[in-house]
């Protein structure tokens, strides 16, 4: 049984009412009442469209205050969110449009486009029509025991993008478990940088927010250029970021460095490896040492450094008291401490499946484990260190990319006939992806990139094409990645 995800939110929207709560780069500065007020006018609006509890609402919105009104008033109507990541295009959009036929999308005009067969209820107009809406009072809670809050699309270990299903639940024991751990108060100042919709963003940021009551500054992303004048001005006690943020930050001036940090007590790391390097001089610089934690889309958050003990580089520190990971080896036996094996995460944080895909669903779960494909080592005091993938997943400054994705739309181009696609280590995003390609006659650099940026999100365009005579295989065909040439750039 999952507690209601609302009862959460509500010490702040109910209980602070009049505290300041909100602001964002418009100046827009909104107090709890206000958020609850919205949110109960854009529940009201979802009733006025026919959107009813258990359908699915898309969005496809940079961040702006209306992803939190919709986010609230789906959670308080029980109408399930489908977030789409900003830079994903035609081929994404449909596989997802596909998977979670949702009864509307809602996005800015100009991106309207994306979604041609789509009901689109564009964000402006929307705004204004529930604006209007004389309305102030809750729509029903749903009456579910515990109700699905999202399906967020993540390619699991497979390659295929797939809908882990949120509930209601999951997302109440992360954020109240992680307001705890982390010791958040209403004195905090979160400075928001992380897309909403992802998990980091969305299930982390919005309900350590809610959960505790603090104040949030809403950046519609992350711009190294405006770093330094967003922390001095805002002075944020916290900050959620991807590794590549931080390597960022690096580069600001050493006096700025040292104000920003005085102010920041928590500084979180996570969706991707941080490296023990830029561990070290960010506490060199900031005077803050950062705090590790490790997460996925299907479980949510599964451990973090402690608050107060050691944060130690290259760990993701112990499991979070919610949650139990075993680590076992190829036969799904537990190892020892101190042995390599693949993490399995248990626990009321872990999503109860794939959206209509039961087939993935089981091969995910053994015994009510999830497996991860995460490999990983555990201490003797509990901290685990990350080891690598079972799968050859590229992490790209926080976001993932799966190399069959881009090699199988890469043999669709014209000339191409065989491509296999690798991470190449990259100070700053951690990992860029590299394409090996046999073709038929020269590579057409340009073409490719036009080909590839029209259906498939920047990130996960190969930043180099390595035109190789024949791939290396195994007897039985399957590419040998690691005797591919050194890419050389
Ligand atoms: C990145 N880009 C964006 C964008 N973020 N465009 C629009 N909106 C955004 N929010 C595009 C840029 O246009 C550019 O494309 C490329 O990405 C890199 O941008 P940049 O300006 O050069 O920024 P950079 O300094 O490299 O930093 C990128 C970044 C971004 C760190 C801001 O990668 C980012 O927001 N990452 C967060 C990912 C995230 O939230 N992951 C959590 C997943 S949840 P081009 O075409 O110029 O290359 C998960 C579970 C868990 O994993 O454990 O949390
Ligand atoms: P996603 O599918 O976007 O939810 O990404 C989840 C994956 O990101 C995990 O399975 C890990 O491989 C990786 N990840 C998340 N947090 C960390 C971390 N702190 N260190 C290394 N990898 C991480």
């Amino acid at each position: 049984m999952g507690t209601p995800l609302i009862t959460l939110l509500d010490a702040s929207l109910l209980g602070r009412g009049s505290r300041e709560a909100f602001e964002d780069e418009s100046g827009l500065r909104l107090n709890f009442a206000d958020l609850e007020m919205r949110s109960n006018r854009w529940a009201a609006w979802l009733r006025q469209k026919g959107i009813q509890p258990g359908d699915r609402l898309a969005f496809f919105l940079a961040n702006r205050a209306e992803v939190i009104d919709l986010w609230l008033a789906c959670v308080k109507s029980g109408v399930i969110v489908v977030p789409v990541n900003i830079l994903y295009r035609e081929r994404e959009i449909h596989h997802i449009l596909a998977e979670t036929r949702p009864a509307a999308v809602v996005t800015a005009g100009k991106d309207a486009h994306f979604f041609a067969g789509a009901r689109i209820l564009e964000v402006e107009e929307s705004a204004r029509e529930a604006g209007q809406i004389p309305v102030s009072s809750r729509p029903p809670l749903p009456r579910e025991e515990d109700p699905v809050a999202a399906l967020i699309f993540t390619s699991g270990t497979t390659g295929v993008a797939k809908g882990a299903v949120l509930t209601h639940g999951n997302f109440a024991v992360n954020g109240s478990s992680l307001v705890q751990t982390w010791k958040f108060t209403e004195n905090d100042r979160y400075l928001a940088a992380l897309p909403l919709f992802h998990v980091h963003g969305l299930a982390n940021g919005l309900h350590c927010w809610l959960g505790s009551g603090c104040h949030l500054r809403l950046l519609e992303r992350f711009q190294a250029a405006r770093a330094e004048e967003e922390f001095l001005r805002y002075r944020p006690t916290v900050f959620f970021g991807v590794p590549t943020m931080y390597v960022r930050l690096l580069e600001l001036p050493a006096e700025a460095a040292r104000k920003i940090g005085a102010c920041l007590r928590l500084a979180v790391s996570g969706s991707a490896p941080l490296s023990p390097a830029i561990h070290a001089e960010f506490r060199k610089k900031f005077g803050t040492t950062l705090l590790e934690r490790y997460g996925m889309t299907e479980t949510l958050m599964n451990t973090s450094h402690p608050y107060d003990g050691e944060r130690r580089p290259g760990t993701v520190g112990p499991a979070l008291p919610h949650v139990r990971i075993a680590i076992r080896d190829l036969q799904g036996d537990e190892v020892r401490d101190g042995e390599e094996g693949e993490l399995y995460v248990k626990g009321p944080n872990v999503c109860r499946g794939y959206w209509n895909r039961e087939d993935a669903t089981r091969g995910a779960f053994v015994d009510g484990w999830f497996r991860t494909g995460d490999m990983g080592v555990r201490s003797p005091d509990g901290y685990i260190t990350l080891q690598g993938r079972r799968s050859d997943l590229i992490i790209s400054g926080g976001f993932n990319i799966y190399p069959r994705e881009i090699e199988e739309f890469l043999v669709t181009l014209p000339g191409i006939r065989e491509a296999a696609v690798v991470g190449v280590a990259d100070r700053v995003r951690g990992e860029l992806p590299v394409a090996y390609v046999v073709s038929e006659g020269p590579l057409d650099e340009n073409a490719l990139k036009e080909a590839l940026g029209r259906s498939l999100a920047s990130f996960k365009c190969p930043r180099a094409f390595v035109r190789v005579d024949h791939l290396p295989r195994t007897a039985l065909g399957k590419v040998q990645k690691h005797l591919l040439p050194p890419h050389k750039p």
